[in-house]
């Protein structure tokens, strides 16, 4: 809750990997009065000396369910904590967690049906019994074919083995929620925005959703 006890302005930022949140949020730290939650990737590199995410790319039969566990875990803990600006903004959600990474792990049977039913058991429990605000979603939409090149040049060493097929099949699961809405929750309104663009033009691209973001003339 903020100074005044009023709510923040509650943004997701979605998209594939490489689509360039980060680069989004950074965009918005020039404003006074956001809050900016970027994701907790160096949490799950390093949790007490463990790389879960090294664990879950390697061997995701064995590490999903504990990767997914602690995923779910860190974006509770983003969406609960409380912002003292009008307005917060977050790198994904317990919701692209869900709906994406756990719906392609149950699809593909890397999650066994009892380890998915019990993430699924967590995230409906949550949904239902803590209030997660959202106001609006920004959706970085790409081509799979423009973020698997970003993928292979930013060399990120865990995803190395990532094939482009995987980043297919995480563009259909957005497009799935965000887009076709096959899911019956989806929290708050979509701004989709064009993430294809590269940095020299993508900037413009971003001042497109300033207005709905800071919500006042900008
Ligand atoms: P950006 O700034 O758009 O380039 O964002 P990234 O690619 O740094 O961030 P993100 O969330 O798309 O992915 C970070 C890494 O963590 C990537 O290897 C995918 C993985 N990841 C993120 N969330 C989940 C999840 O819920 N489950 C699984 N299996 N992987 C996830």
């Amino acid at each position: 809750m903020s100074a005044n006890n009023v709510k923040p302005f509650t943004v997701f930022v979605e998209g594939n990997i490489g689509s360039g949140k980060t680069t989004f949020l950074e965009h918005f730290r020039q404003f006074e009065d956001i809050t900016l939650l970027t994701e907790p990737v160096e949490m799950w590199r390093d949790l007490k000396g463990c790389n879960l995410l090294e664990l879950m790319y390697k061997d995701p039969e064995k590490w999903a369910m504990t990767f997914q566990s602690y995923v779910s875990l860190t974006m509770l803990d983003m969406h609960r904590r409380p912002a003292s600006t009008p307005v917060k903004l977050m790198e994904r959600s317990l919701f692209s967690a869900r709906y994406c990474f756990v719906e392609h792990m149950m699809r593909n049977n890397t999650l066994h049906p009892a380890q998915f039913a019990v993430l699924d058991e967590w995230f409906r429990f949550i949904q239902h019994n803590i209030p997660i605000d959202a106001d609006l979603i920004v959706y970085l939409k790409t081509s799979p074919s423009i973020v698997y090149q970003r993928i292979k040049k930013r060399a990120r060493s865990e995803e190395q083995c990532v094939p482009l097929s995987y980043i297919e099949e995480l563009h259909r699961l957005h497009e799935d929620w965000l887009i076709n809405r096959i899911h019956a929750e989806c929290p708050a309104p979509v701004l989709v925005l064009d993430a294809d663009l590269d940095l020299s033009q993508i900037t413009d691209e971003y001042k497109r959703s300033e207005h709905q973001i800071l919500r006042k003339a900008v």
